[in-house]
């Protein structure tokens, strides 16, 4: 083979290698990315989203739609029959349960402070309440050498309900009645704390008071959060603004402020995404959030509600005291009472963070939420 017959096949044998190993490339990654993308899929579990799996496949697609969505699900039944005291059962027994089991023919002993301080202290109230309410209780204790149960559960209730008293705040439906339209409620919390929920379950409360609500799906972090919210929303029939074209949360919010001023809302419902209160950036997103809301109503948002998972227990109180500190917190709803046995930690909200406690969610339908009510709950677990 002369020198040219040797440089153009060692050009064809390049040209070669180069094509194959491209195809070999494009190939490798278009099978690397599929499997990527479904590994994704399916590690995104229904519960994630907070909807059963059956309400998920029921969900119409997500869109930028400014009112519900025809065909959405038919709502299920929402009557429930829950009570605050039938959510409280696990907390009244940690709490209640375990000071009456102390006890011997309806008589405590002298020396059980350091039994009932344990006690308090496991039940999730956090220290400073727990001390407090040891105090007045041994006061009481070390009056006499034996002890009436009844006459230290009448001391505990007491108490209790003065640490309640110590933040009591206008009633939120009351203050929106009086208020100029729309009020602004914005909801914050961690991720799951229930936020989304107890956002449908205040549309509903809403509805029942003709209102005309408007929510924000300002959750723009998670892929179904609109869809979600739009369930929610249908359901307690309120309209909702959402937007397709931008993942930034405040231009959603200032946009979907407008709407609900034009289209005559009372009331605006913010969802705002899952965040944890260590993460900054995040946190300053929302101080964000309220700052360009204020610019298209200056008062707004006239509430910053934030939702706590009441299974967080003492954890619950840091999570609040951090988002107070970053916005400003005017109320609490804590979710999930049914079923926990932390319930104690509502006493920690308002006696150390002087957070007042508006609602409890008691389950999952739209109807599982109630105001909260200081002699109420205090009944319940004592
Ligand atoms: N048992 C019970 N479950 C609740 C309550 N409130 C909410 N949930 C459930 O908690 C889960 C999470 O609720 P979401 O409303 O999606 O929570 P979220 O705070 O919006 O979550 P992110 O948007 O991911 O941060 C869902 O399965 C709800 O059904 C309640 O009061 N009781
Ligand atoms: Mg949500």
């Amino acid at each position: 083979m002369d020198s040219t017959g040797f440089v153009i096949g060692l050009s064809i044998l390049f040209v070669v290698i180069g094509v194959g190993s491209s195809l070999v490339y494009y190939f490798a990654r278009y099978y690397i990315k599929t499997d990527h993308d479904d590994k994704e899929l399916l590690t995104k579990k229904p519960i994630e989203y907070g909807l059963a799996p059956k309400e998920l496949s029921q969900i119409p697609p997500a869109a930028t739609a400014l009112t519900p969505a025809s065909g959405a699900p038919t709502p299920r039944s929402v009557s429930s029959t829950a009570t605050v005291a039938t959510a409280l059962k696990s907390t009244r027994e940690s709490l209640w349960g375990r000071i009456a089991k102390l006890a011997n023919a309806g008589e405590l002993p002298i020396q059980i402070r350091d039994e009932v301080e344990e006690i308090l202290y496991s039940s999730d109230l956090g220290p400073k309440t727990a001390d407090a309410l040891l105090n007045r209780v041994t006061d009481d204790l070390q009056k006499k050498e034996r002890n009436s149960l009844e006459a230290v559960r009448t001391g505990l209730k007491a108490e209790m309900n003065d640490v309640f008293n110590l933040v009591i705040r206008e009633e939120l439906w009351q203050k929106l009645a009086t208020a100029s339209k729309p009020q602004v409620w914005m909801i914050v919390g961690v991720n799951g704390a229930g936020k989304t929920t107890t956002i449908g379950k205040l549309a509903n409360l809403a509805r029942a008071k003709k209102l005309k609500t408007t929510i924000i799906a300002g959750d723009t972090f998670r892929a179904a959060a609109d869809s979600q919210l739009r369930v929610w929303a249908e359901r307690a029939g309120a309209e909702i603004y959402g937007a397709e074209n931008t993942k930034d949360p405040s231009a959603v919010c200032y946009a979907g402020l407008e709407r609900a001023k034009a289209n005559g809302s009372d009331l605006v419902l913010v969802d705002t995404a899952g965040r944890l209160h260590t993460q900054d950036h995040l946190m300053q997103e929302l101080v964000k959030i309220k700052r360009v809301m204020s610019k298209v109503e200056p008062e707004a948002p006239h509430e910053v509600l934030i939702v706590l998972d009441a299974n967080a227990g003492q954890n619950a109180l840091i999570q609040a005291k951090q988002f107070h500190e970053a916005v400003g917190v005017t109320g609490a709803i804590l979710t999930k009472m049914d079923g926990t046995a932390k319930g104690g930690m509502a006493l920690g909200i308002a006696y150390e963070l002087k957070i007042p406690i508006v609602y409890v969610g008691i389950g999952e339908s739209l109807e599982d939420l109630r105001p909260f009510s200081a002699p109420e709950f205090v009944e319940a677990v004592i």
